[in-house]
């Protein structure tokens, strides 16, 4: 995307503000001559009011001089509260925009791309985009419009002044040129590091238990510390160029204001100019210098946000979200689930999945086994769609997939994930993801049949416990409970149970069984199943291994089975079972 595109989208956020837009360009064509106007004000004072002495005329102009000098501060508070308003309110609908879409993009693409990166996107990029309506378009219009007044008052007024005044002009064109194409880099070098360093620290702080079980501060501090060095050396890159080009920019000012007074002061020997020229010009220069200045500065800025602009549009523009021309929305989820020669890849190359077919009829229960890394948990990722198969079909009550809304789809479909995720709340808006159809005594009766009930009672403030961040101050078999709530609450048709790896002690096991087995009562249920307990109880078992289905049947069929997979697991199981009491 070209800059000028980039721009092009983005003053069609500004549709909703028109009023705003227009209103502060009408200010900046006001006070373009506003302020332009005070020296030649001067320059008539001194001249007409001074020179020949008039004490009436002098007063008269002077209030008018204040007159103006109030209207243009009034004015240029307008013009700042104006196109920052503007800024922030599209910031805030483009801020929205974004993260609905990030919302609504497939794992795969979270897959690749880090939580940080999606922060900066969201937090930092969309503040960049900001300074395009706060500090570029109109301020730059504005600077410019202002800058060719001067420029016509002060040709108006003498050209000769005006000609010696610009003779260091093209050194200043040329400064401003080269501060503009180094301070760009360096900017852009910023950036990159921000992006880096949230990245970097969103998920060492995520991943905080690790780092200090494993007594690995030092090494990641001193990464952090590589990181910090480059970020702050881009900024510090930044900050020399402009350390040397406001100097500079000060001293071809006052090399302008030298020739100025240096002929200007024989001129008005020689009758060629008149005082009041004389001292208008100065303050002509200071106008016309000024912008000079900050233009160089205010084009980066554009620049910039149209960057960061580019990045965010990059982001809706991804077209990574699932495609839902599904038109089956309403009813139930009743019947079987089968999938048809179906292989799938995480990133288009490795198959982890390869030919699986399988039929499970309505209301019976599924448990795949297979050992880590078989494909268990990336079989029931697609029956939600969660991500896409590359070959074969997958059908539910006769149809396919792809002919369900996908809302309804996931509705009916509960899922109950390896690792349970809580988010930060009290354990009742976890169980209803703060869905307030859901009332307290639907939560409690639920809570009842699953069992947890009980555990949860002895919370301080029970159902209104507050959960912290990931709802890391429960057990996990706390934690557990409480997604098999949630799960029970959606009273799915189909459910799918990704069975936690994890041991607990047996009173604690002895509640999770009796919670599945409420769970996946009378509904289709597919369960990945690392407990003998559920196992036992399923009306089919698959096995995996390499994402194929190696075994499938019931399971006394596949005990009978000489070398089978599923017998070896079960001795093996029946092994530990009795090495280690408890289990
Ligand atoms: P899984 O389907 O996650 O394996 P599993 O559920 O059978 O294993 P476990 O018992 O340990 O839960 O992974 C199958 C392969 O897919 C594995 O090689 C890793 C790969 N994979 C990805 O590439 N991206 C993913 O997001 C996941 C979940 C797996
Ligand atoms: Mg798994």
């Amino acid at each position: 995307m070209s800059s000028f595109q980039i721009l092009k989208r983005l003053v069609k956020f500004i549709r909703p503000y028109r009023w705003i837009f227009w209103s502060s360009a009408f200010l900046a064509i006001a006070m373009a001559p506003l302020n332009a106007i005070l020296p030649y004000l001067t320059n008539i004072m001194v001249d007409e009011h001074i020179m020949k002495p008039d004490l009436h005329g002098l007063k008269v102009m002077a209030i008018w001089y204040l007159i103006v000098l109030f209207v243009l501060t009034a004015m240029r508070y307008g013009f700042t509260i104006l196109t920052n308003t503007m800024g922030q309110q599209i910031i805030f609908d483009l801020r929205n925009k974004v993260y609905s879409h990030i919302l609504s993009l497939r794992l795969s693409y979270f897959d690749k791309t880090p939580i940080g990166t999606n922060t900066t996107r969201v937090i930092n990029d969309l503040e960049t985009v900001n300074s395009v309506f706060s500090e570029g378009l109109i301020t730059i219009a504005a600077d410019i419009l202002s800058l060719l007044t001067v420029l016509f008052l002060m040709f108006w007024t003498s050209v000769k002044l005006t000609l010696i005044c610009l003779v260091t002009f093209p050194v200043l064109l040329l400064a401003s040129y080269v501060f503009k194409e180094k301070v760009k880099a360096s900017f852009q070098r910023v950036r990159t590091q921000v992006a880096r360093m949230n990245a970097f620290l969103q998920e060492h702080i995520s991943g905080i238990k690790t780092v200090q079980i494993f007594a690995a501060e030092q090494r990641v501090a001193s990464k952090f510390k590589d990181i910090n060095k480059e970020y702050t050396q881009a900024n510090l890159d930044g900050i020399f160029y402009y350390a040397v080009f406001f100097p500079v920019v000060e001293i071809i000012s006052a090399a302008s204001l030298g020739f100025m007074v240096w002929w200007g002061a024989q001129g008005v020997l020689e009758g060629l100019v008149t005082i009041g020229q004389l001292v208008a010009f100065p303050m002509y220069l200071a106008r016309l210098f000024q912008p000079v200045r900050t233009l160089a500065d205010k084009f980066n800025t554009l620049q910039m946000g149209l960057v960061a602009g580019g990045r965010v549009f990059e982001i809706l523009d991804n077209a990574e979200t699932a495609k839902d021309s599904g038109q089956i929305r309403s009813g139930k989820l009743k019947g079987d689930i089968v999938f048809q020669n179906v292989s799938f890849s995480y990133n288009g190359e490795t198959e982890v999945l390869k030919d699986v077919s399988f039929k499970l009829e309505e209301g019976k229960t599924l448990a795949i086994v297979g050992s880590t890394g078989s494909g268990k948990t990336s079989i029931i990722s697609l029956i939600n769609r969660l991500y896409e198969i590359d070959k074969g079909s997958i059908q539910i009550a006769g149809h396919d997939l792809k002919e369900y809304n996908i809302e309804f789809l996931r509705n009916r479909i509960a899922v109950v994930l390896q690792d349970v995720f809580l988010f930060q709340g009290t354990v009742m808006e976890n169980m209803t993801l703060k869905n307030n159809r859901i009332t307290l005594e639907e939560v409690i009766e639920a809570s009842r049949i699953i069992g947890a009930h009980e555990y949860i009672m002895k919370l301080p403030g029970d159902y209104h416990y507050v959960l912290a961040e990931r709802g890391s101050n429960l057990s996990v078999g706390q934690r557990q409970l409480i997604s098999f709530v949630r799960a029970l609450l959606c009273n799915p048709d189909v459910l799918i149970l990704d069975e936690a790896t994890s041991s607990l002690d047996t009173e604690t096991e002895s509640v999770l069984q009796h919670a599945i087995e409420k769970l996946i009562e009378k509904r289709s249920s597919i369960v990945i199943a690392h407990r003998l307990s559920t196992i036992q109880h399923a009306d089919h078992i698959m096995a995996l291994e390499n994402g194929r289905i190696v075994e499938f049947g019931k399971p006394s069929e596949l005990l009978a089975k000489e070398d089978g997979l599923y017998k070896s697991l079960y001795e093996t199981y029946f092994q530990t079972a009795e090495e280690t009491p408890g289990y």
